[in-house]
Parts: structure tokens; sequence; C-alpha cells
């Protein structure tokens, strides 16, 4: 006998989305995008013959979700009794008095872990799940320092937010740090985690990140959805990763070093930004433009001009350009326009030979808006 079970986290409910270019509207469509992602997981349980629904943190974002989204999460829980729901708050929307989790009157089919040390719950005959809840946001406990359990037999999952320290991505925050070799240690079939926003289906050591369900940053242009875990009676897991993820994020280059005018650097950022939407829906896409190249000094690259630009030509939910060129300087050229212009050139040009890295950037600025500014042009903020 089997049990099937669906796990999702960091859905991250009434996230702003500022981040990726997204304001008023059209950040109210990722809004409702994050809610329509949670009623899909129901859906998908249901048609799957779930026993539970399992949440592994940041469900919402505690700083900006309010009683609308209580209602929202008490009413869809409801509706999709009697599969049980089962939630494990994070730093996200960490246990706090006053939060959502703390206030709401959750339907008899939710389960709130409630303690910052794992704790049993029965959710079939010999299968139970160990929850545990985040407290607060900047909790540091290890979810897996507990005694080892299943002396007296039986399947045991871990459901918790943490960091598992073996693979946490570059500047992750840590939030209850654990190791992978603990979860078979402490005697668990599987750790189902949110945390990371990336999937990462480790069976060797029955570890499972689902990733968020929609793509929250640019960075998070994979496919994405809950996925579906199913425990046999003698311990063994498998899962089913699901890709339902109606929104979409990518991310170009355009080079812009031939370039003459802004209008010039507009119709590459359009251009490139046009192919990379080809199949997608551009309503439900976030595009992240990245101009490189060495650049006419006295171009601009204005980058809201050119976002409003390529929003405009693409359609696109939210679009975020990046300036990553670099002045193309031609000292003599310079000098040859006006005497200011040379001197100023050329100070920079001696600061720069003696600079650091972190110093150079600084002195690339200050040549791109000094050459602007003295040729006439409108400075546009990179
Ligand atoms: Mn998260």
């Amino acid at each position: 006998m089997s049990t099937s079970l669906l796990h999702l986290a960091d859905l991250h409910l009434d996230r702003s989305f500022a981040g990726m270019g997204c304001q008023g509207e059209p950040a109210m469509r990722r809004r409702l995008g994050l809610r329509d992602a949670l009623r899909r997981a129901g859906q998908t349980a249901q048609d799957r013959g779930c026993t539970a629904v399992t949440i592994g943190g940041d469900l919402y974002e505690h700083d900006r979700a309010g009683a609308d989204t209580a209602a929202f999460l008490a009413e869809t829980f409801r509706s999709w009794s009697p599969i049980e729901v089962l939630l494990a708050p994070g730093n996200h929307d960490a246990l706090l008095p006053g939060s959502i989790h703390s206030r709401v009157e959750w339907p008899a089919n939710v389960h709130l872990f409630r303690t910052a040390e794992l704790r049993p719950h029965d959710l079939a005959d010999g299968l139970t799940v160990w929850g545990l809840a985040h407290l607060e946001p900047a909790w540091q406990g290890d979810p897996l320092d507990c005694a080892t359990v299943g002396a007296d037999g039986g399947v045991h999952l871990a459901l918790f937010h943490g960091a598992e320290m073996g693979s946490r991505p570059e500047g992750k925050s840590i939030h209850g740090p654990f190791h992978s070799v603990d979860i078979r240690e402490r005697g668990f079939s599987a750790a189902l985690c949110g945390h990371y926003h990336r999937r990462r289906v480790d069976e060797a050591n029955g570890l499972l990140y689902p990733g968020s369900p929609e793509p929250l940053t640019f960075d998070e242009s994979e496919a994405r959805g809950a996925v579906l875990v199913e425990v046999a009676g003698d311990g063994k897991v498998s899962y089913e990763a699901l890709a339902d993820n109606r929104w979409h994020a990518r991310t170009t280059r355009a080079d812009v070093s031939a370039a003459r005018s802004l209008g010039d650097v507009v119709d590459a950022a359009c251009s490139a930004a046009a192919v990379l939407c080809a199949g997608l829906d551009g309503s439900r896409t976030m595009l992240r433009v990245d101009l490189v190249g060495e650049i006419d000094h006295s171009v601009s690259t204005d980058a809201f001009t050119v976002e409003t630009s390529v929003r405009d030509g693409t359609g696109a939910a939210g679009v975020r350009v990046r300036d990553f060129t670099t002045p193309a300087l031609d000292l003599a050229a310079v000098s040859g326009e006006s005497a200011v212009l040379g001197a100023f050139a050329r100070l920079v040009a001696e600061a720069s030979a003696g600079a650091d890295a972190g110093e150079r950037r600084v002195l690339d600025d200050a040549l791109r808006y000094g050459l602007q500014a003295l040729g006439g042009a409108e400075i546009g903020l990179r």
C-alpha cells in the first residue's frame, strides 16, 4: 500500500515583484498568479489521489500578507478536504505572534506544526510526518538535531524549511542549517524541504526541494511546479516533478557596441528580446536584458527608456535592463573635441591606471557621466 503526497514550498504569496521590474497592475497579476499556482496544486493533489499536501515554508511573506490572504488560504485549504494540509512555517512566514499562521482559525483538514523541534503527525497507517516551524525569521537551529525516529517501525518523513549546507547556492541566506547525511541517520525516509528556490530531487539522500512553483527572480528560468511524492509501505520514496508554471523568467544579452544613438540601443535590445520571447506568452513573461559591449561615450543607454521600449515592443509583463557596457574611449579624438573634455578624460584615465577594481567601476561611471555631460548629451542613469 503506497501513499501519495504533493509537496510544495516557497510560494511567497503577496510578494512585491519590484525586483523584477514589476509595479502596479503587472505586479498585481503576478500576485494573483501565485494564488492560481496554489489552487492548481490543490487540483493536482485531488486528481492524483493524494492523501496530503505538504508545504515546506515561505507560503506567504509575513511583511506584506494581510487578512485577505489569510481568508484565501483558509478557504482554499478547506476546499481540498478531505486531503490533509501540513504546514511547516519558514523564515518568511515564521510562526510569530499575530502572524497569519497563528491567528487564522484553520479548517479541520489543516495541521500546523507549531514547535521549533520536529513533532510527529500520523498521516496514514504506518506513515508519520514530522514537522517543525520557524518561530522567528532569523532562526539558526538545525532541523535535524533530534533523536532518531522509527524505533517502533513504520515509515517516517521530515517536513521543514531549512538550508542544506552541502548544496547551498552562493549568497543564499542560512536559515535552519542541516546536512543531508542526517536525514537517513535520524531514521527518515525523506526530508520534504523548502528554502532553496531551485528544484532539487536527491533520491540518494532522500532530500527534496521542490523550488518555488512560479519564478520569483530572473535566475529562476527553468520549469517549475510542485513534486508528487509516493511513499511505499516499505519506506521507498519516489518523486515526480511537475512542470506547470504559467509565468516565465528569461534573461538575454544585447550587444550594443555598434550603437550610435539611444535609438540604436533600443533597437538592439528589442531585437534580442523578441528572439527570447518567441513561443512564450509575453503577457506572462518577465524579461531581463543585459546591455554589453564597448559603446561610444556620447551614446546614452538610459535604462528607463530601454525598459519602456522593450515592454512596449514585446508586451512583456516586466522588463529589467542591466547596463554592463563600458565606454569606448579614444583619448586623441576626445582631446580634439574640446580642451576641457580632453583634460577631464586624461585625468580619469590617469586615476584609473592606479585604481583597484572597485575604484575603476566608479571611475568608469564618472567618465561616462562626465563625457555625456560635457558633450551636452542627456544623462541616463545606469
Ligand atoms: Mn523562500
